[in-house]
C-alpha cells in the first residue's frame, strides 16, 4: 500500500525528497543563515514529533511497541545532538516556530485522536521523507555528511522498513475511510515537508 501511494503520488512525493536545500548541503554551498534556520526549526519540530511518536506508543498494539520505543530512544539521542549542534553554532534555542513548523506540529497534534492506522503512516512518512532526502543527493561534504548520516545511516533505513511494514500491517485490515484518511496524511506530510525546506531559504 504505501509504496504503492509512493508511486502514484510520485510528483508529491519528489517535492517532499528533493530541494535545493539538500543539493547545497552536498557540496556545501548552502548559506549559514539557511542552515542555521532550518536546524533550530527542526529541533522544535523534532520535539513536536517526539509528543506524537508519545500518542502512538499508548494506541499502538503490543506488536508494534518495540519499534516504536526504539525510535524514541533515538529521539532521545537526536534531541540531545540538536542542542550540541546548536551550541556549535552559537545559536540561540529560544526562537519561535516559523508558521510552516507551527503547521507541522497542528498537522500532528490534529491526529492525536486519529485511528491508529492513520498515525502510523504519518508516522512512516515523516521518518521516510529524510530518510530518503538526506541520501538523495548522494555524499555530502563536510559538515553536513554528518546529517545526512543521521538520517541516511543503514540503521535508520531499517527503522523506516519496520515503521512501512507496520503501517501496512495495520492498513490491510483497515476499512476504506481510514485507508483515505492514511492516504491524505501521507499526502499532508508530504506537502509540509516540502514546505519544510522553503522555509529556510523564505524568511516566513
Ligand atoms: C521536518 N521531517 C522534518 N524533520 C525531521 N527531523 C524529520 C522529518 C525526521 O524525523
Amino acid at each position: 500500500m504505501l509504496n504503492d501511494w509512493i508511486n502514484k503520488h510520485h510528483d508529491v512525493w519528489e517535492r517532499a525528497v528533493v530541494h535545493p536545500f539538500l543539493d547545497q548541503c552536498a557540496d556545501a554551498s548552502i548559506e549559514a543563515d539557511a542552515f542555521n534556520r532550518w536546524l533550530i526549526q527542526d529541533r522544535l519540530f523534532v520535539l513536536d514529533f517526539t509528543r506524537f511518536a508519545g500518542r502512538l506508543v499508548q494506541t499502538c498494539p503490543v506488536a508494534h511497541l518495540d519499534t516504536l520505543l526504539g525510535g524514541m530512544v533515538a529521539l532521545k539521542d537526536e534531541l540531545l545532538w540538536f542542542v550540541a549542534k546548536a551550541q556549535e553554532r552559537d545559536l540561540s534555542m529560544d526562537v519561535e516556530p516559523l508558521k510552516t513548523c507551527s503547521d507541522y506540529r497542528a498537522f500532528m497534534r490534529g491526529l492525536y485522536d486519529a485511528p491508529y492506522a492513520v498515525q502510523s503512516v504519518a508516522f512512516w512518512a515523516i521518518e521516510r521523507a529524510y530518510n530518503e532526502a538526506w541520501q538523495r543527493p548522494g555524499p555530502m561534504k563536510p559538515p553536513y555528511d554528518e546529517f545526512a548520516d543521521r538520517w541516511g545511516n543503514p540503521g535508520f533505513s531499517a527503522y523506516v522498513e519496520q515503521l512501512a511494514a507496520q503501517a501496512d500491517e495495520v492498513l490491510a485490515g483497515a476499512d476504506a475511510d481510514i485507508c483515505r484518511a492514511a492516504e491524505q496524511a501521507f499526502l499532508d506530510v508530504a506537502g509540509l515537508e516540502e514546505r519544510f525546506w522553503q522555509m529556510a531559504f523564505a524568511s516566513e
